[in-house]
């Protein structure tokens, strides 16, 4: 990474407490992406995206403000980024995926919290995340009761615009979802001084549309036995696409997508078990599982998660000539998420086990990080879904710290071990 002391600096961050973690990263990074072999060439974008990420691509943001574009930070993947690009702004998805940000963090929350939103409030705080230091306005959604109240402390520090997702699915549901994202746009034309037209907000969404129909290529290509990229390194790529230029991500997932199509013609077995994460998400930098399961005799084939299919399953229609049509397909197509702040939430239990068929996986690990209620207990539900398939399953609840890496490590090889076996105990918690 080039030096970027000066931008950092203007942007008033906490230059000392940033070089730490600018240190930590690119030595994790290096142990555990830049050890694998046999990885594919077109990963080295991916690698330098992850490598100038508070560098080229703060720079970039930060010329694009320069020139009149606002920035907007989001958390959720229920904030609709076409809106955001329509009013001609820029959307990132903040990291929070981080251990560095958690004591910041427990300074002004409670220790018992979910480290994800421990993590984004810690990064703010600090002054220590380029992103947030970037951003004009912080999007927040009320999801769960942790985020909800954290954008309240958020807001004592920068603008927030708080989101009410409806926590059920029915009819008026989809209206009042239809109803906050047309209070969004107004937000947004407020904040950037442009105006949604159907026109630029059609534009947006067939923008969108390309960047999940990208990600759902190198997903279907992950259906292959083996896989022909690891789970390490789709992760990195979905990582990548929260806080990446649209147009050039797209262009580095399917110019990866080319390269996999090719790999798979002389794929040879492996014999490592297929694996399903389902749960939380995994902000960056947070490899933590993957790099625990890939480390055994495994492959991560699949997430069923926010930074994984929940994020790209779904296009968003074009049909309509009125902004009202509009915001009716984009609610359609949001309402669709299986998040588990939903009740009931049973389509997500069906997702799991269709994609546990589509991907031909040996078993699921539910991932779950610590203090999240509302995916600890669907738990139950995905638990008995899975028995009645007969799909192996493994509990694991954690945080970002390594404390626990070792018993990790444990648990899941002997949940390898009894796949391996065909017992017929199927599920460990
Ligand atoms: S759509 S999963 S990104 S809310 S912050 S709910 S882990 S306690 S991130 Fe989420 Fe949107 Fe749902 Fe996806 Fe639990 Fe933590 Fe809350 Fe979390």
């Amino acid at each position: 990474m080039g030096d970027y002391r000066e931008l950092w600096s203007n942007l008033g961050m906490d230059l000392d407490k940033h070089d730490i973690l600018c240190e930590a990263l690119p030595e994790a990074f290096g142990s555990i992406y830049l050890t694998q072999e046999n990885r594919p060439e077109n990963m080295n974008y991916f690698n330098y995206a992850l490598a100038e990420v508070h560098g080229a691509r703060i720079e970039e943001i930060n010329e694009a403000k320069a020139n009149g574009k606002k920035v907007v930070g989001t958390f959720c993947v229920f904030v609709p980024d076409e809106v955001i690009l329509a009013a001609g702004a820029v959307g990132v998805g903040l990291c929070s995926g981080s251990q560095f940000w958690i004591e910041d963090g427990e300074k002004v929350l409670p220790r018992n919290l979910c480290p994800l939103i421990k993590a984004f409030v810690g990064a703010k705080v600090s002054r220590t995340c380029p992103y947030f230091q970037s951003s004009d306005m912080i999007v927040g959604e009320t999801t769960c009761d942790g985020k909800k109240k954290a954008y309240e402390i958020v807001e004592e520090y920068m603008p927030v615009h708080v989101m009410e997702l409806p926590q059920m699915k029915r009819e008026k549901n989809y209206e009042q979802w239809k109803d906050e994202i047309k209070l969004f746009i107004s937000r947004m034309e407020e904040l950037t001084g442009n105006k949604v037209t159907v026109e630029n907000l059609k534009k947006a969404i067939d923008l969108v549309n390309r960047k999940r129909r990208a990600l759902k290529r190198l997903y279907d290509l992950r259906k292959n036995t083996p896989s022909p990229i690891s789970g390490l390194d789709a992760l990195l790529v979905t990582q990548v696409a929260f806080l990446d230029d649209i147009e050039r991500f797209i262009e580095n997932t399917n110019a990866l997508c080319d390269e996999l199509e090719e790999r798979v013609k002389n794929l040879e077995p492996t014999g490592k078990k297929r694996i399903m994460i389902t749960g939380t998400p995994m902000a960056v930098p947070n490899w933590k599982l993957h790099s625990i399961v890939e480390g055994l005799d495994a492959e991560i084939v699949v997430e069923e998660t926010c930074t994984g299919t929940r994020y790209f399953e779904g296009e968003v229609s074009t049909e309509g000539d009125t902004i009202d049509d509009l915001l009716k397909n984009l609610a359609d197509r949001y309402m669709n998420i299986n998040c588990a702040c939903f009740t009931p939430n049973n389509d997500r239990t069906e997702d799991i086990i269709k994609y546990a068929e589509e991907y031909n996986v040996d078993g699921v690990i539910y991932y779950n990080l610590s203090f999240c209620h509302t995916y600890a207990i669907e738990y139950k539900k995905v638990e008995n879904a899975l028995a009645e398939k007969s799909i192996p399953l493994l509990n694991i609840e954690t945080d970002y710290s390594e404390e626990d890496s070792g018993q990790i490590k444990t648990r899941v090889e002997a949940f390898l071990e009894m796949i391996g076996s065909g017992e017929k105990l199927h599920t460990v918690s």
